[in-house]
């Protein structure tokens, strides 16, 4: 399956572009308004994300790679959130809504998401008065628009949505942990997608429009990246994924290659980072202060790669997160990649990535993914919180259990596909 993303300043305008580079047989995958970045940013066009169900040529998944990131914006789940939230609710007290300070905080929100949703409705509908009936024969692009109008006025009158497209498979996805709106969401692709997917084909395309939304990923460019921090918590296995990618860098892409730790603080701690870097013959220091870190570096300005090691911490440890920044600010360039654990719950998830927040985080690994039992789950974390993904580690061995982040893998694990 060929799928495609296609802008335009009016939905129609996007539809157009579909029938003329996939025909009128596509199937519509997605349509959202365009913004620009910021919770309430300006409205700037919108963006059709179709599919077309033929036979899928060699680069299909280059294609994929190829289609424009999207852009922040409402899209499908959030129009289901919006079911729940006061703009589509029966009418509260009033006073109910005055005296709860949360729903105060909140109410902002729902009046900008309200009104996008408006204007997103409004488009579609203008968007099949523009078409012309004759270039939209029964079964096409009307009938995608006619879907997605049926759910607008569903979640208009607050009902909730009953997956019906999606079956036995929502329960599947619930036994993930996918989130709620997210599994609404696929229920909405189903449902845009009607009869014209082959029931052995819904596998693919509920697994592409998952990973369409894990937008940051990408491989990571060595040659960009000079020196590289790893932090996060304690026994997350930063120093254990550093000495995988020293493997792979090493031996495989013959680069030269400095391991260094910041990591004073634990008896024994730069002993394991050493352990590694003799295994690869290659040097390995210890710096205890921003300057000594800039002199180190500078020592080794012939180093194709430096992998820095931090301590491992409390995560709540606010002094240590922000006596890191003053390393960051000692080595221009360098890039800051933050390790998260697959088996964590959300809360944790979350406070982990709020911890370092402060940093500036250009990259993320996730560790043992061999022990995280919620595939649904981490795809929730890693989508909510847009982290720019770039490996998994697989379990204890080195330099073996590491693998390039690839969206539709861990997306055909949600499916189960
Ligand atoms: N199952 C599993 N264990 C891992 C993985 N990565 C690291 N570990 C283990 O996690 C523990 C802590 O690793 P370490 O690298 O010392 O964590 P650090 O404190 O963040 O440096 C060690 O026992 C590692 O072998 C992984 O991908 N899967
Ligand atoms: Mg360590």
């Amino acid at each position: 399956m060929l799928i495609r993303s296609y802008t335009g300043r009016s939905v129609a305008e996007a539809l157009e572009k579909v029938r003329g580079d996939l025909g009128s047989g596509a199937l519509i995958v997605e349509t959202r308004p365009v913004r620009e970045p910021g919770l309430f940013g300006r409205r700037t066009g919108y963006e059709v994300v179709a599919a077309c169900d033929g036979a899928a040529p060699a680069s299909s998944a280059s294609r994929l790679a190829e289609a424009p990131a999207p852009r922040s914006g409402p899209h499908r789940a959030d129009a289901y959130r919006l079911a729940e939230s006061t703009a589509f609710q029966p009418p509260e007290s009033a006073d109910r809504r005055q005296t709860d300070p949360d729903r105060r905080r909140s109410d902002a929100g729902d009046r900008s998401a309200s009104h996008q949703l408006a204007d997103w409705s409004a488009s579609a509908n203008a968007t099949t008065a523009e078409l012309p009936p004759a270039s939209a024969p029964p079964g096409d692009l009307n009938d995608e628009l006619a879907a997605i109008r049926r759910q607008l006025a569903r979640l208009a009158r607050g009902q909730p949505a009953p997956h019906q497209h999606l079956g036995d498979l929502a329960e599947a996805l619930a036994a993930t942990e996918l989130p709620e709106e997210i599994i609404a969401e696929l229920d909405l692709t189903l449902d845009a997608a009607g009869d014209r997917v082959a029931p052995d084909r819904r596998h693919d395309l509920l697994s592409a429009a998952l990973a369409r939304r894990l937008d940051r990923w990408a491989a990571m460019d060595w040659n960009a990246c000079r020196h590289l921090l790893m932090v996060g918590p304690t026994g997350i296995g930063k120093t254990t994924t550093i000495a995988k990618l020293a493997g792979e860098l090493v031996l495989r892409q013959g680069r030269r290659v400095v391991l260094a730790t910041l990591d004073t603080y634990r008896v024994g701690a730069q002993d394991q980072l050493k352990a590694y870097a003799d295994l690869l013959d290659i040097p390995c220091v210890v710096a205890a202060t921003p300057a000594q870190l800039g002199e180190l570096l500078a020592a080794h300005a012939a180093a194709d790669v430096v992998l820095i090691d931090t301590a491992g911490r409390n995560p709540a440890d606010a002094a240590r997160v922000h006596e890191l920044r003053g390393f960051c600010r000692a080595v221009p360039g360098i890039q800051v990649c933050l390790a998260v654990a697959a088996n964590a719950g959300r809360a944790e998830f979350a406070a982990v990535v709020e911890r370092f927040s402060t940093l500036p985080i250009a990259h993320t690994v996730v560790t043992k993914l061999d022990e995280c039992a919620a595939a649904g789950r981490l795809y929730g974390c890693l989508r909510r919180h847009r982290l720019n993904v770039r490996w998994f580690t697989t379990g204890q061995e080195v330099p073996t259990d590491i693998v390039a982040a690839e969206p539709m893998a861990l997306a055909r694990q949600v499916i189960g596909a």
